[in-house]
């Protein structure tokens, strides 16, 4: 690749992701309006991006548009254009069939197909160049997730003079797996083109660590990795890399705000109503996605049923999902066996007119959401592996006046900060239905304890911190050297 041109009024600051954060509508006659859409990560850096003539790179959406860069209000949107066949294999493909099952402990057998791969690379190079075209001279760039892994080093050949970026949202794997990966030293040395490597856990960066020196051959540093302190730094010619763990989260007194509004409380209390005012409420809210672990909350839930430890005249579930990914071939079989669930245990347990499971398969509203969130007794968040869960932050952020309880897995990055929650194994279903069991029928006062200490760390540790701790590491403000 040739080093590109620098644009004398480029971006000071960019965001690089899959998607731009906007909605794209068609209108009638066929042109194309766009709208911002909100999200976290797009307002924990708005403040940033609009102070620092920042820009957005992604993809729109939808297949074949892109073309010039469009003014937002407050960033420069641009448009990476691919084609139906380069969405299908780059992201439904490698990213979903190959990336996603592989870094979720190979919940789902990941499939390798070259054809993917190759699209990956081409898809990931365009991001890149596009990048690369609207840069100022010494930009800061922050590449995300496991969608553009190669981004970092593509870029940096294009542009040696931008500072990078790279963060990973979904878990990274151990090692034993991440070697399956027939493209395993590409992927490494991809990320290693970045200046600062972040993950949610010390877990993952240790592994990546680790593999830069077995992989690609790096001196590595050999200090144990802390929570937004202790950086681990891999060598790479004369550049010093650092890799560090900076959980992600929610914007948690936003999401507090609007849970108090009268209008929320009011739909919550509807929400109740519409439920026949059932003593205690269980939710989940999840993507329709098997790393979540909604079968295993359903079977627990069943079993609890006929059990007589939850009662179908006292205690509904409601599972919000979302649909997701709906054109890969593992997303619908597990799509069929949950419905296949749903529908077993209402017909045990329910009577008409009273599901004792209320399942809704459609994206729901931002304040609906929250609304739900004010409703529930009990969240339930069961993944099997999940790089954070930003659901069981959102839920505590919810609960103003400290009620509630929150089942939450192991296996979540989220446990790691939320140790009072009602935790369990999601692979140990008598573990999970204690669990339930307990949180459904806990001590009031006990409650509101565990969802103070809980609330406590969601409201201090939010998204703004997690990005200026980033992006302060990033421009060496944060300037740690690890221990010898
Ligand atoms: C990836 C990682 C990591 C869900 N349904 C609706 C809705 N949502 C919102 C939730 C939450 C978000 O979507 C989901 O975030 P999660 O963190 O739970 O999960 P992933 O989508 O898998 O995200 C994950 C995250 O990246 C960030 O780094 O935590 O581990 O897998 O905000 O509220 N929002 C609305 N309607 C819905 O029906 N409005």
């Amino acid at each position: 690749m040739a080093a590109a041109e620098i644009s004398p009024e480029g971006a000071e600051f960019i965001v690089v992701a899959n998607r731009l954060p906007v909605d794209v509508e068609r209108a009638p006659d066929g042109t194309l309006t766009w709208k911002e859409a909100p999200g976290g990560l797009v307002t924990a850096l708005k403040p940033i991006l609009s102070a620092r003539n920042g820009a957005w790179v992604g993809w729109p959406g939808s297949p074949d548009v892109g073309g010039e860069p469009i003014e937002g209000e407050d960033m420069l949107l641009v448009p990476v254009k691919l084609s139906a066949q380069e969405v299908e294999e780059h992201y439904e493909g490698f990213s979903n069939g190959s990336l996603w099952p592989l870094y979720h402990d190979v919940i789902v057998k990941p499939e390798y197909h070259r054809e993917w791969w190759n699209t990956y690379v081409e898809v990931n190079r365009r991001f890149a160049e596009e990048t690369a075209k609207v840069a100022a001279k010494g930009a800061t760039v922050w590449v995300q997730d496991y969608q553009l892994q190669l981004v970092p080093k593509m870029l940096r050949m294009l542009r040696p003079d931008v500072k990078i970026g790279f963060f990973l949202h979904i878990p990274f794997p151990p090692v034993e797996l991440f070697m399956q990966m027939p493209w395993r030293r590409e992927i490494i040395e991809g990320i290693l083109g970045a200046d600062l490597v972040g993950f949610h856990l010390p877990g993952g960066a240790q592994n990546f660590l680790y593999l830069a020196n077995r992989l690609a051959g790096y001196p590595t540093s050999k200090n144990t990795i802390g929570v937004r302190s202790k950086f681990g730094v891999v060598t790479v010619g004369f550049r010093s890399v650092r890799v560090g763990a900076f959980p992600i989260s929610i914007d948690s007194a936003e999401l507090a705000a609007t849970s108090k509004l009268p209008e929320t409380r009011k739909r919550s209390r509807g929400l109740r109503k519409e439920l026949g005012n059932p003593e205690k409420i269980m939710l989940g809210v999840d993507r329709l996605d098997y790393t979540k672990g909604i079968d295993v909350r359903l079977r627990a839930i069943g079993e609890l049923y006929r059990e007589g430890r939850l009662d179908p005249e006292r205690h509904v579930f409601v599972q919000l999902a979302t649909p997701s990914r709906e054109r890969v071939e593992s997303y619908k079989a597990m799509r069929n066996d949950i419905e296949r669930q749903v529908g077993r245990i209402n017909g045990d347990f329910g009577r008409v007119g009273h599901p004792v499971v209320h399942y809704i398969h459609k994206p729901v509203p931002r304040n609906e959401l929250v609304a739900f969130f004010g409703a529930a007794d009990v969240m339930l968040v069961t993944p099997l592996r999940d790089g954070m869960n930003l659901v069981a932050k959102e839920y505590l952020a919810c609960r103003t006046d400290s009620s509630g309880a929150l089942v939450l897995s192991e296996f979540t990055g989220a446990a790691a900060e939320l140790r009072q929650a009602y935790q369990c194994n999601p692979h140990d279903l008598e573990g999970v239905k204690n669990a339930i069991d307990e949180a459904v029928h806990q001590d009031p006062e006990d409650g509101k304890r565990r969802i103070r200490t809980m609330r406590r760390q969601v409201l201090q540790y939010d998204v703004d911190r997690w990005a200026r701790s980033f992006l302060q590491t990033l421009s060496g403000q944060v300037d740690e050297a690890p221990p010898k």
